[in-house]
């Protein structure tokens, strides 16, 4: 567990002494979309039908907007604040070559995030950049979703599987999600009609999770390997993308191999602590534009 007890104050909670939890790490390492940095470092984030406000003040962390029985409902899990952090870096460090990611990215945790908006998000994040991912995400919440309003501002948050439904293929390809626009309406149509239930898949152990995710149009591997992580806390999971190849070629292997290989070693190596693994390294990667 990384954090003491909490004191809750006027529409604000705060978590006394929290370890292991950088906000830029947490919510620039790559897992989610729907998290912004204000101009005084806090950041505003939507999830589960709720915007919140989150600061960190020396050992403190702070979150607005929010009720300790929302905290105790949604936040506690989301943040996967009862998961010892220390244990899990101190394991992966054992291995000397992982020790400079994971130092490096201290501070990250993996959101458990709603298994919908993960599997929607990371179709729409095949071939695509993630500031690119962040606005055809922000555009699908605000045309489907509900609006909510934080401090004068609107926020919308992501589309209920009722609600997005009823999107066209047109109005999906509006959003600027391109050639996804067809994946993302067949999955949807998939699960409106009850042919798949993501709780059910959520169940399943991991390998065959693995499988059956990629079952929905526009899930190969690798979304699926996101969505198992992101989503439905499977830590075997070992997506590779661009970056975590770079990072494997850089950190482990020789040049040149394919991603199933990369896949096979990095979870043969880290096990079920695969998924944090990658975390350290797609974000080492990405934030030291390791090329090679
Ligand atoms: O956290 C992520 N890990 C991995 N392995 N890949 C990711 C993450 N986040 C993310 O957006 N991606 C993918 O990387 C999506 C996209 O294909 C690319 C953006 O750098």
């Amino acid at each position: 567990m990384d954090f003491q007890y909490v004191d809750k104050l006027n529409g604000k909670i705060v978590v006394k002494n929290i370890k292991n939890f950088e906000p830029y790490h947490v919510f620039d390492c790559g897992q989610c979309f729907r998290w912004t940095q204000e101009s005084n470092g806090n950041y505003i984030g939507v999830a589960y039908g709720k915007v919140i406000e989150i600061e960190k003040k020396g050992e403190d962390l702070i979150i607005y907007n929010i009720t300790e029985k929302e905290f105790k409902d949604i936040w506690v899990e989301y943040f996967d604040l009862y998961r010892d952090y220390d244990t899990v870096k101190e394991m992966l460090k054992k291995d000397e070559i992982l020790k400079k990611s994971v130092e490096f990215g201290k501070g990250i945790r993996i959101l458990k995030q709603e298994p919908f908006e993960i599997t929607i998000s990371f179709i729409i994040s095949a071939n695509n950049r993630i500031p690119m991912i962040k606005k055809e995400i922000n555009r699908i919440s605000e045309k489907f979703g509900k609006e909510i309003e934080y401090k004068g501002n609107k926020y919308y948050a992501f589309p209920t599987l009722e609600e997005l439904s009823k999107a066209s293929l047109e109005e999906l390809e509006s959003c600027g999600v391109g050639f996804r626009a067809k994946y993302i309406k067949d999955t949807v149509s998939k699960l409106y009609k009850k042919e798949f239930n993501l709780k059910e898949i959520k169940s399943l152990n991991d390998d065959e999770c693995h499988k059956m995710l990629q079952k929905f149009s526009g899930v190969g591997p690798k979304v699926a390997d996101c969505i198992m992580l992101f989503s439905m806390e499977k830590y075997s999971a070992f997506p590779v993308d661009v970056w975590v190849k770079r990072a494997m070629k850089y950190f482990y292997l020789a040049p040149d191999v394919s991603l199933v290989k990369i896949r096979e070693f990095a979870r043969n190596k880290f096990s079920e602590l695969s998924g944090f693994a990658q975390q350290y390294l797609f974000f080492y990667a990405r934030e030291n534009k390791i090329d090679i």
